[in-house]
């Protein structure tokens, strides 16, 4: 690892990764003992490495995974959902939630985006709404203190650098590796903030979790990925310097430099799902996905 200067082998890696983690916990004050946290799983090696060491550090990690139903070429959903089961077989004392939209509500994901934005448009915002929503409303319906998500650094970097590109001073404002619960809306968490992707996957790798490797198909092509590239290139020429972009970033957040773009909307209750929405009147975003 450039960026530590550190070489390690794989039982010294194995320690290290999860210490790491429980650093960043603690910098930022992300969970408490004793809370009961939901664990966001995808089946890729974020989610995965993730759930797992927030268990093995002994937190009371439970894990929920959304079945979009997109199926890409490849099944894709189905086969993350594989990898979640298999994760899970070896650990029989974790729990987990699935939510599996179609059979919920009807339809898949890229049914209700062909549906609702006839094709104008790839799913991703639509998928984010409902990924978001189904995330509260399972944290809530089950009592979970916290929801943790396996975010790791170059995710977080490419939406600093997409964010300070355009200068969407209200999503840099509210960018930061906790969340706090606002008015029934899960505390957020995101314990990866400071890991490298490739740290991640080495964890995984030696860990022997079994994760799907493939990106979601419409993830193909999309700026975050470019973004990514772009990251990755300034890290081989000066290493570390993604992290340093964060960090300094965070830095001046907790010196309050977006605090007054932070202006909090004012949220409603939904009068179909009862969960917080800014839309002022009538459902949620996302109840009006269902309504005719
Ligand atoms: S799952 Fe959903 Fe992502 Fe696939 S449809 Fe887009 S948002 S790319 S993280
Ligand atoms: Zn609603």
């Amino acid at each position: 690892m450039r960026r530590h200067k550190l070489a390690l082998c794989q039982t010294h890696y194995l320690e290290w990764f999860p210490a790491q983690v429980e650093r960043t916990i603690r910098k930022y004050h992300l969970l408490r003992p004793g809370e009961r946290v939901l664990v966001a799983v995808s089946g890729g090696k974020d989610s995965l490495s993730l759930w797992d060491v927030l268990l093995r550090l002994g937190y009371q990690a439970d894990g929920m995974t959304i079945d979009l139903g997109i199926d890409g070429g490849f099944g894709y959903s189905t086969r993350s959902r594989q990898k979640i089961e298999r994760f899970l077989e070896e650990r029989p004392g974790a729990t987990l939630h699935v939510v599996d939209v179609a059979a919920l509500y009807g339809e898949t994901v890229p049914q209700v985006a062909r549906r609702t934005l006839r094709g104008r448009n790839k799913p991703c915002a639509l998928c984010g709404l409902i990924k978001r929503h189904e995330m509260n409303r399972i944290a809530a319906a089950y009592g979970y203190d916290v929801l943790a998500t396996g975010h790791n650094l170059d995710d977080e970097a490419a939406t600093l650098l997409s964010n300070v590109l355009q200068w969407h001073t209200g999503y840099l404002a509210r960018q930061a590796p906790l969340l706090e619960e606002r008015e029934g809306l899960a505390r957020k968490v995101k314990p990866l903030c400071l890991t490298y992707e490739r740290e991640a996957a080495a964890y995984a790798l030696m860990r022997g979790i079994d994760y799907i490797y493939e990106e979601c198909p419409y993830a193909e092509g999309s700026t975050t990925i470019f973004y990514k590239e772009l990251l990755n290139r300034l890290e081989v020429n000066s290493p570390g310097a993604k992290l340093q972009f964060y960090l300094s970033f965070l830095r001046a957040r907790s010196e309050g430099l977006f605090q007054e773009m932070a202006a909090q909307v004012e949220l409603n209750s939904c009068p179909v799902c009862g969960q917080p929405t800014n839309v002022p009147t009538g459902p949620c975003a996302f109840c009006r996905l269902w309504t005719p």
